[in-house]
Formats: C-alpha cells, sequence, structure tokens
C-alpha cells in the first residue's frame, strides 16, 4: 500500500489512520481528515476497543499546537551564549556538514563513547522515538554510549520482572471483570483516562473502588473510598492489608504452593506487620487498613492498577515488588479480573533486536543513565561526554536536579545537538538545533503500555518548511559522514517489517499489511488473558516473592531532612500537559494557570501563607516559584505540583530543581516524589 495520494483527492476529504505518539499508557488510534494536503481534522478512532473514539483534553489541541507560530521550521545555529536561546537560520546542508565534522573530531580525539544519544519520551514511536531508538544503528555503527532510558518506569518494571518475570501483567480491559479495584498511586482521569470506562463497567457490576494516593485527584474524588498514605510508605500498606487477608485465612494455600518461591519468608514480613505497625508507618489509621484487608480477603477477584506514581520513591522497586505479590497470596492471578495492571509493554513480540541492530557496536560499551544528565556531563570521565545529542526529549525541563542540568549544558567544550519540534528550554542550549516532524507527518508503529494493541501511524499530510522525520534525518547524516553500513540507510516500511517479523505465537497474523489497512491489530494473545495462571516467566517458573519487603523512602523518610524541609513534594501528571509538551499551547497554558503548589490549611496556616500568595519551593539543590493553593486535597505534610511546566514560563525553574540524582532500589529509576522542601513567602529572606 502507498502512502495516500494526496494531490489526487485534492477537493474531496481523505481519512488517513494514525496514532498518538505520547508517553502515555493508553496509546489512541487517531483518525486524520485531510482536505486539499491539509489536516483539518484529528478524532479519536471509534472502531479501536481502548480509545473508541475519545482523544484527551491535550490531544484534542494536537493540529493547533503543531500549526503554533513557534514551530521549529528550518535548521538552526546557536549565535548567543548557551542557555540563551539566540540562533540564525542554516540550512539542512551547513547543519548536516557541521555536525558531521564535529562528530569526527569527537570520535577521533575521544572515541565513540564521548557521544550520547539522549533519547526522551517525546514520541513513543518505534520508527521515530524511545522504543525503537530511532538513530540507535547510526551511533551503534559509531560506538557511541548506550543510552538508559530508567527515566519513567524502570523502577517498577524492575520490580515486576523480579517477581512475576516481565513488566506486564494483567490486561487493563479485565478490570471491567474486577469485584474490587485498587487504583494504587495512579490518577487515570488526569494521565490516561480509556482505563475509566473499564472500572465503570466493574462498578456497574457490583465492584468497589479504593483510590491510595497522598493527594485526592480527580480519580480519588471518583472512587468509594480513599486513602492517603504517607509517600512512599506503600510497601508497609500492603505489608499491613496482607496481614488482615492472611489473618483471615484468606490466602490461597494451593496457588502458593504450586506457583510461588519463598513464601515461608514473605509470610513472616506479613505477620510482622499488622495494621498497627502499617498505621505508624504510613499515616493511614489502623481501622481503615483493618476494613480494607477484610474486603481484600472476602472479595474474588481483586485487582490492583498501578502505575508510575509509588514506583518514583527509594524504595519503588520493592514497593512493586510486593504489589505484585498481592495476587499470589489472594491466587488472584488464576482469575480473569485479578492480579496487577503495570505496564503490558512487558507482553510486546516486536522483533526490537532486529531493529536496534547492537551488534553494529565495534565493541561493549558503557551506558549513561538518562535520569543523571548532570552527572553525566559534569562528572562522568574516560572519556568525558563531547558531543550530546537531544531528541524527542526536554530535559531541562523534565530531568532531576536542574540546575545541574544546566551547568553540563552550559559547556563550552559540549557539543550539543538537539531535534524538536519547539524552542524548548533545552533547545535554548543548542550548538545546531534540528526540526522534527510532527506524528501527523511521519511514519511510525506502536504499541499501547496500557492495553494490547499494535497501532500504525501513516503520515497524514507532508511536514511543514524544511521539518524531517527523526529516521530521515539519521539516514542523511549517515551519507554526509560516508558511513558504509548498508542497514542504516534502510527505508521507514523496511524498518517496520523487520518489527513485526516475529515467530512468537502472539504475533501470528499481525502484519504489516494488516497494520496498515487496519490501522490497529490486537496482539494475539489467549483469550481469556491469563498471563501467569499456568506458570510465571521467571527463571524459576514462579512468582518470586521478595525477601526485603519494605525499603523506607529516602528523603520522606529521613528525620535529619525532614527537620530542615519538612514537607514531601510530589510532581506528578499535570491535567493540561503531557510532560513538558503542550505546555506552550496557549489554551492549555490559560487552563492550566501558573505554576501552583498545594499545601493543607494546617501546613500553610503553619507558615502564616495565604491562597493565592507567590512562594517558593526550595531545598539544598534548588527551588521554584510558585503560586500557593490551600486545599485539604493535599494531606498534611505533603506538597503537590504538577510536572510540565517550562521552566522559562515559570521564572526559570520548576519542580525539577528540587529533586535529587538518586536512583531507586530496584531498575535505577528516578524518585520524583521523594523530595523534600520548605515553602516560605516569595520575598521571605532566603
Ligand atoms: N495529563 C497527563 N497525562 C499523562 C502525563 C502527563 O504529564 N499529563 N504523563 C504521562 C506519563 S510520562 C506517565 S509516566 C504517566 C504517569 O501517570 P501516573 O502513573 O498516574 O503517575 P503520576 O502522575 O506520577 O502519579 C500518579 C499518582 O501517584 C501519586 N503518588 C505519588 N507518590 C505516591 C506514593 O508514594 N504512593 C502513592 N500511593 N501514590 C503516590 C500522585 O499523587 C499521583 O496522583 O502518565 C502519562 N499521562
Ligand atoms: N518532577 C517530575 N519530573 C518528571 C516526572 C515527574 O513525575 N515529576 N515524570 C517523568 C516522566 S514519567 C517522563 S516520561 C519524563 C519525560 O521527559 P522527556 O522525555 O524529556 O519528555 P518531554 O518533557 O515531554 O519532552 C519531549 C520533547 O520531545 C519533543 N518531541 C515530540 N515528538 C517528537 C518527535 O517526533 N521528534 C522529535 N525530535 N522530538 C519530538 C517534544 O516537543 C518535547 O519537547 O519526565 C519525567 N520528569
Ligand atoms: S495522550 Fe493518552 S489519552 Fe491522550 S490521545 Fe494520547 S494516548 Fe490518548
Ligand atoms: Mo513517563
Amino acid at each position: 500500500m502507498d502512502v495516500p495520494a494526496r494531490e489526487a483527492h485534492a477537493g474531496a476529504e481523505l481519512k488517513v489512520l494514525g496514532a498518538c505518539p505520547l508517553d502515555c499508557p493508553d496509546g489512541c488510534s487517531w483518525v486524520v481528515t485531510v482536505r486539499d494536503g491539509e489536516a483539518v481534522r484529528l478524532r479519536g478512532n471509534p472502531e479501536h476497543p481502548y480509545t473508541r473514539g475519545a482523544l484527551c483534553a491535550k490531544v484534542n489541541r494536537w493540529l493547533e499546537r503543531a500549526a503554533q507560530p513557534d514551530r521549529i521550521l528550518h535548521p538552526m545555529r546557536r549565535v548567543g551564549r548557551k542557555g540563551e536561546g539566540r540562533f540564525a537560520r542554516i540550512s539542512w546542508d551547513e547543519a548536516l556538514g557541521e555536525i558531521a565534522e564535529r562528530l569526527e573530531d569527537v570520535v577521533r580525539e575521544h572515541g565513540g563513547e564521548a557521544v550520547w544519544p539522549y533519547w526522551g519520551t517525546g514520541t513513543l514511536g518505534y520508527l521515530q522515538g524511545l522504543e525503537g531508538y530511532s538513530g540507535r544503528r547510526f551511533f551503534n555503527v559509531l560506538g557511541a554510549s548506550a543510552h538508559y532510558a530508567n527515566i519513567c518506569s524502570a523502577a517498577g518494571s524492575a520490580g515486576m520482572e523480579a517477581t512475576v518475570g516481565s513488566a506486564g501483567g494483567m490486561d487493563p480491559e479485565d478490570l471491567a471483570h474486577a469485584g474490587l479495584i485498587l487504583l494504587w498511586g495512579s490518577n487515570p482521569l488526569t494521565s490516561g483516562h480509556h482505563v475509566w470506562k473499564f472500572v465503570q463497567d466493574a462498578r456497574r457490576a457490583g465492584a468497589h473502588l479504593v483510590a491510595i494516593d497522598p493527594v485526592r485527584t480527580r480519580t480519588a474524588q471518583q472512587a468509594d473510598e480513599h486513602l492517603a498514605p504517607l509517600p512512599g510508605t506503600d510497601a508497609a500498606l500492603a505489608l499491613g492489608l496482607l496481614n488482615v487477608v492472611v489473618g483471615a485465612g484468606a490466602q490461597d494455600e494451593r496457588f502458593l504452593r504450586e506457583h510461588t518461591a519463598g513464601w515461608a519468608q514473605f509470610r513472616e514480613r506479613i505477620a510482622a506487620c499488622p495494621p498497627e505497625r502499617a498505621a505508624e508507618i504510613t499515616g493511614v489509621p489502623a481501622e481503615r487498613i483493618a476494613a480494607l484487608g477484610e474486603r481484600i480477603a472476602r472479595t474474588r477477584p481483586t485487582a490492583i492498577r498501578a502505575t508510575q506514581g509509588l514506583q518514583r520513591h527509594a524504595g519503588g522497586g520493592t514497593a512493586l515488588r510486593v504489589l505484585a505479590s498481592f495476587a499470589a497470596v489472594t491466587g488472584d492471578w488464576a482469575r480473569r479480573g485479578g492480579g496487577l495492571a503495570f505496564s503490558t509493554s512487558g507482553h510486546n513480540r516486536l522483533n526490537k533486536a532486529a531493529l536496534w541492530r547492537d551488534d553494529l557496536r565495534p565493541g561493549p560499551v558503557r551506558t549513561l543513565s538518562m535520569t543523571r544528565l548532570g552527572e553525566g556531563l559534569l562528572d562522568v570521565q574516560d572519556p568525558p561526554v563531547k558531543a550530546l545529542f537531544v531528541i524527542a526529549a526536554n530535559p531541562v525541563g523534565s530531568t532531576p536536579h536542574q540546575n545541574r542540568v544546566r551547568a553540563g549544558l552550559a559547556r563550552e567544550d559540549l557539543f550539543t545537538v538537539v531535534m524538536e519540534q519547539f524552542p524548548t528550554d533545552t533547545v535554548d542550549y543548542a550548538d545546531i538545533v534540528l526540526p522534527a516532524t510532527a506524528q501527523h507527518e511521519h511514519t511510525d508503529l506502536h504499541e499501547g503500555y496500557g492495553h494490547l494493541y499494535l497501532t500504525w501511524n501513516e503520515p497524514a499530510v507532508a511536514p511543514p518548511g524544511e521539518c524531517l522525520p527523526t529516521t530521515e534525518t539519521f539516514r542523511r547524516l549517515a551519507r554526509r559522514m560516508g558511513l558504509t553500513e548498508p542497514s542504516l540507510y534502510d527505508s521507514d516500511e523496511s524498518l517496520a517489517e523487520q518489527l513485526v517479523a516475529s515467530d512468537h505465537p502472539w504475533m501470528a497474523g499481525v502484519t504489516l499489511d494488516r497494520l496498515r489497512k487496519e490501522g490497529f491489530v490486537r496482539m494475539s494473545v489467549p483469550d481469556p488473558f491469563l498471563p501467569y495462571a499456568e506458570g510465571f516467566p521467571t527463571p524459576s517458573g514462579r512468582l518470586e516473592f521478595p525477601r526485603e519487603a519494605y525499603v523506607p523512602p529516602a528523603e520522606v523518610a529521613d528525620p535529619e531532612r525532614a527537620a530542615r524541609y519538612p514537607l514531601a513534594l510530589i510532581s506528578a501528571a499535570s491535567h493540561e500537559f503531557l510532560n513538558t509538551q503542550f505546555a506552550n499551547n496557549p489554551e492549555l497554558r490559560r487552563r492550566a494557570g501558573d505554576l501552583a503548589v498545594r499545601l493543607h490549611p494546617d501546613d500553610a496556616a503553619a507558615r502564616g501563607l495565604a491562597d493565592g500568595q507567590r512562594v517558593r519551593v526550595a531545598n539544598d539543590r534548588g527551588g521554584f516559584d510558585a503560586v500557593l493553593r490551600v486545599t485539604d486535597q493535599v494531606r498534611p505534610g505533603v506538597a503537590a505540583t504538577p510536572k510540565g511546566h517550562w521552566a522559562k514560563f515559570s521564572g526559570g525553574s520548576n519542580a525539577n530543581a528540587v529533586v535529587a540524582e538518586r536512583d531507586t532500589d530496584l531498575g535505577a529509576g528516578p524518585v520524583f516524589h521523594d523530595t523534600r522542601v520548605e515553602v516560605t513567602a516569595a520575598d521571605a529572606p532566603g
């Protein structure tokens, strides 16, 4: 099948199927209406069983945003100081020539590992973005450092893998069959609302819905019950609940015997954490823990929906291990509608190795951590990073320890290329900026990490200005550098073919042809899909209970830090933005308002602060200015601020000014929500 013939349809309307590329579990399928070569409408695909015709508050403005006057349309070269954001337009030929020359110099003088391809989550596309690491083959040929994309769900994925053998978990659609749903550190009405239909189906059939979140979110307000633990204490809460379940004799002895390893020891951990003990650690009253524990004991199946929130703490990996163990104690892993829904990407069977071609590396290479960009640019030696490619990422806005990120990016001896659509806080530090296409302007293939469909994205319109797909940019750069490895020149269609070519039974019937014709295809998983009913994909074939069952949060639980910085800051998904994307859309910015921080009335009163006042949120790493919102939506001791606001629109910094470059216990993930701060009046001295 060819790209839809736009010219041939002049005057007529054409509908082109695509996929939302954003880092969101819902992986929506969309339909673009094209008239005379222009995209005039973009809507959710009514045929897709998960999307069901709806997009979201952000993506409803997709076409409007893509046509914004601040869109980057041409290559540019820096003319001001790093960080200043002053650029002059150059040709693609000049841009590629300069990049090729600088890269060749860096590789010759310092070796390939001095090059860091820093991929972000701007698009999850297998061709243009993070999942496939577009350009990975190019960097492999150079022998560049490997990039560990740990910024989002590394801790939880590692916890899941260590326990059940894969990050996969239950199909979120099966939440419809649950008798009890625990939304645990997950705010789907903001961060992926399509799962809500299935939650509501379950509730119509009598299911009880509990939200477990330090903040009474949009989602928690809709739940039947809300528990607000102290951040980072979820594993203790889980042990307290399991203590009640086992106390009631509701454990599934047969499942435990046949499908698990380490039960005797885990049982001791559970026994050591009765509701009273869990209450001390979590701040949730013991009676509430006991009551919910009893409800779990008598309700089969019970399902947990955990996403990213609760793993962004020092003990986040262990927390996911304990949550994944729940359904082994109750035997719910064997029941449709039971278990844990975390990220279905663990069930994906696309042939990533064929796409990535890590065999093209000249030898072993070191790995640099996405969450530690400051460290990577300021501290790492042998060789130091001399060339940085930022691709679909905005680390100044999104990466921990903002001041160190800025200091690293300001290094005069660092050559930085940023491939972008918009003039972000990170673009301001680029030596060369390359204009990138948006999703409806390029080809891509997607999974959803909240469902089991693969989705095709057909380009609907020609790119504006001189924007190029990331894949094409790397083909041109390879040619400019005279690289001879033939696979660097594979077309997008050929890359997609290689990706879907898999012998795995779940990929049976999934072909590129079908994807292009139908827009999306469900993986050929068994129906009903009980991924672990017959055993777990762990080395032992059994669910591995964790030995360590509670790792306290690093900053939230540190008494010395608590004395200096009494408030635990959470910086979770904002309703109007997707990470830092859309934060430059005028309408969504207007709706979001200025960067704000929420405090409980008691905490505001103790500081003599009033609603609407300008405040400074700070610790020893830095700080940001915000408007104070006083509300009992946050529990005492907690401050809440949204992620995503651009620093340059918010006085120069956002929440990441105070977040540490620290790793979680498993998977070396980030600790965004494990951060202590103090809040003072903006004009207060110090
Ligand atoms: N509108 C919108 N949607 C998004 C995004 C966005 O920026 N905006 N981001 C996308 C991305 S990249 C991701 S990874 C997902 C993230 O979406 P979620 O998985 O929902 O993650 P968060 O928004 O970080 O946190 C979810 C909830 O966890 C709570 N939380 C924080 N710490 C704890 C804790 O220790 N325990 C418990 N129980 N709860 C805690 C927070 O208060 C928050 O309400 O959403 C995606 N969808
Ligand atoms: N304080 C705090 N910080 C957080 C989080 C948090 O909870 N709290 N959450 C974290 C999470 S979950 C994530 S996933 C990260 C995300 O961090 P990043 O990966 O840096 O994601 P974004 O900030 O969305 O920046 C993505 C950029 O990619 C660009 N882009 C989009 N599509 C394309 C494309 O096709 N090609 C190219 N070249 N560019 C494109 C967009 O314009 C955007 O500027 O942020 C993390 N940061
Ligand atoms: S951001 Fe999520 S909910 Fe919104 S359109 Fe994209 S996939 Fe769907
Ligand atoms: Mo994320």
